[in-house]
């Protein structure tokens, strides 16, 4: 379907005229565009179709982002230095209201933010120091964010990071194989089985009120953290499933995709491993930020955090393959199986690894 993007950005309080707009980055979810204003001393802004398959309510979306975004800007205002527009995702309301996002008569939702500008952003971490900023970013983040006043967030997506879950629905399309495609993962079903309780792990501690739920991104792949033009941390953004959680979530998808040496889809399994160093700095940035308030057994379990949500992402692929495709948008027909053979083996490499990622953690933690 065609879409008319300068109709849609003239819905919004914009500053500046539409000149040009295109399709923006590699988000797996929404449909992503960047629209260029006409005005060199206007920014320039990003306009998402919202995925309504994944997010259901919109309206309750929103409100989580409204709250978060202003919850981190009046933070970031009282820090001398600070660059509130650029450290912060910034919604524009739509003209003549303040709501923060749009339903057209197809039935479409949009919304828009402000184009944070001069941002580098990694889908592959090659440096130590970037991986440290990172770290820093999110340990940040997470530290703004907990004294959050209200009612908890909204869940936007119920169950997210819950294995548990997760792997009932692995089972229960395993089974019906609406497509069938199961024979053809046979080999990533087993793996996947031969793991379950001790991917469980975090959700028992949880349930045994060892760590606690605090307010976490969810879903800090690396390319959802901004970093400046010197690769210095500047904002984190793709904030739809800021809820509460666990911080071994956060922790643990950012180091799934800081350390991993290929793509998160690379075909080529010998290329995939994860680097133990870029693991070392990862930690030690978001330590840095975090090393006071989170207690001694959350501190204890972020090395094993790295194989539970890598172990998550890869019966999510696995079972959305097998589904046929109906959630992570896609390349090509084999595109999630590939995805989840590069993420089995990225689990193995963490495997391997552990031990040492174990004595990372506890010196890093003193
Ligand atoms: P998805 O949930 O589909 O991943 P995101 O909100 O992460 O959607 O947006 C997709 C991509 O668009 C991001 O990875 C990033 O490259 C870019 N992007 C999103 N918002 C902004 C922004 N405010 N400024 C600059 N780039 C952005
Ligand atoms: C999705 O939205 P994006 O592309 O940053 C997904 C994450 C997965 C990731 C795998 C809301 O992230 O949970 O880890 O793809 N986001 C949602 O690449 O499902
Ligand atoms: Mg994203």
């Amino acid at each position: 379907m065609e879409v008319n993007l300068e109709k849609v950005f003239n819905l919004f309080d914009a500053k500046g005229s539409y000149f040009s707009g295109e399709i923006y980055g590699s988000g797996h979810i929404h449909d992503t565009y960047r629209i260029i204003t006409a005005e060199d001393d206007c920014d320039n802004y990003i306009i998402q179709k919202l995925n309504t398959r994944v997010f259901r309510d919109v309206p309750k979306l929103q409100n989580n982002i409204e709250r978060v975004t202003t919850h981190l800007k009046n933070k970031l205002s009282l820090i001398p230095g600070s660059n509130v527009k650029r450290e912060c995702l910034t919604l524009i309301p739509l003209r003549g209201s303040n709501m923060t996002w749009h339903c057209d008569w197809d039935g479409n939702y949009w919304r828009m933010y402000i184009y944070i500008s001069d941002h580098k952003s990694y889908d592959i971490v090659d440096t130590p120091d970037k991986a440290y900023e990172g770290g820093k970013a999110i340990g940040r983040f997470q530290a703004m964010l907990a004294d959050l006043g209200g009612e908890p967030l909204f869940e936007t997506i119920p169950f997210f990071h819950n294995i548990e879950k997760r792997l009932e629905t692995f089972h229960r399309t395993v089974i019906s194989d609406p497509k069938g495609r199961a024979a053809e993962a046979g080999d990533l079903i087993k793996e996947i089985e031969s793991r379950e309780e001790k991917m469980k792990t975090i959700l028992r501690l949880g349930e045994k009120g060892l760590i606690p739920l605090r307010t976490t991104h969810n879903d800090t792949k690396f390319n959802n953290i901004l970093l400046d033009v010197n690769d210095t941390a500047l904002c984190v953004i793709d904030l739809d499933t800021v809820m509460p959680g666990y911080v071994h979530y956060d922790f643990g998808d950012a180091i799934r995709t800081a350390t991993n040496t290929a793509a998160e889809d690379e075909s080529d399994l010998d290329r995939i491993k994860m680097d133990i160093n870029l693991f070392s700095a990862y930690a030690e940035g978001y330590l840095s930020q975090t090393r006071d308030t989170l207690n001694a057994t959350e501190i204890e379990y972020l090395a094993l955090a790295p194989q539970v949500i890598t172990y998550t992402i890869a019966t999510r692929f696995i079972t959305d393959f097998i589904d046929g495709d109906n959630y992570f948008k896609i390349k090509h027909s084999h595109h999630n199986l590939q995805r989840a053979r590069a993420q089995m083996k990225l689990l193995k490499s963490m495997e391997e690894q552990y031990s040492e990622m174990q004595k990372i953690i506890k010196s890093l933690s003193i």
